[in-house]
């Protein structure tokens, strides 16, 4: 038995003796297909730095925004599916969203409840996956990636008049958008900008001319990585101020990031935040399996590489968010602590983040030291 397996049994053994209330619990069944797909190295049973947000669902991709001076939570919600794992990740096959809040930081989150089901939404097909939320005159705006009719990515938008929701969506995805990973920006000028875009399962690569192409290829390795995209987001919230644009995101010595650099390059999960006056520009690299950032003068870029947020945490995927709340700078970010290593069956965490002096972030270990 592979230790990916072992260490799988043994965490969940231990959850069934701590009486966890967790509901969504993997069966078997699904430990056994996790067991048969591509995952990063065994990781040593270390203890955790961080303990799950919540445990009675699963949760993922946690965006996080202070409004009405609770901090929101936006995750995507995981659930077991009958789906195969593949590299198109149909395993991810989510179908709505919860959204939490929090009142102080190691206080109790609250769950509200279903705030968008898949049914609700006219467009959508299928894989509700990492949604973001923004606030602009006192409504509340819900942006998610779905699978449309014909299978393809895009962006929708539903509203509410809370935090919570529950959220009503347009009867169309936004103009012009396609795939996945939306974070929208407010600036400190009060213009809105969207942010998106993820490879391979996510579809940006049919998207490299800004025109859809059915054709699958990727860059060379020597050649620049695809980037990630975005817009001003128009008055009205719901459309596009003009086409996606590319993101460039440079190496220390000005040139665009290869897609043979695993360790650097733009994968999914783009995120967005402002620091003493500059934009910082943060993202999974995938398989490389780290939080990125780069910063810049402009929310266009272009943006130069600085450094590491996040290193591995157990599970394929690692996606976050960079909040400031009460204070103090916040990441939230996901493992499968619960699940024992399952990749689509994640938990949402959050700690502290620290900007140094120079204005560079402090590498950050979702592990205890040994
Ligand atoms: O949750 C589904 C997908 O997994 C997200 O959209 C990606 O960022 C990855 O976390």
């Amino acid at each position: 038995m592979a230790n990916h397996l072992k260490y799988s049994i043994l965490f969940l053994c231990t959850l069934a003796i701590s009486s966890c209330d967790n509901t969504d619990l993997p069966s078997a069944s699904s430990i056994a297909r996790e067991e048969s797909r591509e995952t990063p190295a065994p990781l040593p049973a270390r203890h955790f730095k961080d303990q799950a947000l919540v445990s009675h669902i699963y949760t993922a991709d946690p965006s996080a925004h202070v409004f009405e001076g609770k901090l929101f939570i936006y995750p995507s919600h995981d659930i077991d599916t009958q789906s195969a794992p593949g590299a198109e990740g149909q395993h991810y096959n989510m179908e709505d969203y919860h959204v939490f809040s929090l009142e102080t930081v190691g206080g109790a989150v609250t769950d509200h409840g279903p705030a968008l089901h898949l049914g609700e939404v006219p467009w959508a097909s299928k894989q509700m996956w990492a949604p973001d939320a923004a606030e602009k005159d006192g409504t509340y705006y819900l942006y998610f990636p779905a699978k449309d009719q014909h299978g393809l990515f895009r962006i929708g938008v539903a509203t509410a008049s809370k935090p919570q929701g529950p959220f009503k969506p347009l009867n169309e995805p936004i103009a012009g958008s396609y795939s996945i990973d939306p974070a929208v920006f407010k600036d400190d000028d009060g213009s809105y900008y969207l942010y998106l875009g993820g490879i391979r399962g996510g579809q940006l690569q049919h998207w490299q001319t800004g025109q859809y192409s059915a054709e699958n290829s990727y860059p060379k390795d020597k050649s620049p990585t695809l980037l990630p995209r975005m817009a001003q987001l128009a008055e009205d919230m719901v459309s596009l101020a003009h086409p996606l644009t590319t993101i460039p995101i440079l190496d220390e010595n000005g040139n665009l990031i290869n897609f043979g650099d695993k360790a650097r390059m733009f994968f999914e999960a783009p995120w967005l935040h402002k620091f003493q006056g500059r934009y910082y520009l943060s993202w999974s690299t995938g398989e490389g399996h780290t939080i990125q950032y780069a910063t810049a003068d402009k929310p266009y870029g272009p943006f130069t590489w600085r450094g590491t947020i996040l290193e591995p945490v157990l599970g394929w995927t690692t996606h976050h968010s960079i909040v400031k709340f009460q204070e103090k700078w916040f990441l939230l970010y996901h493992d499968t602590q619960l699940s024992g290593g399952i990749d689509h069956l994640r938990n949402i965490k959050m700690t502290e983040l620290q900007h140094k002096q120079d204005g560079s972030i402090e590498t950050i270990d979702a592990y205890l030291a040994d």
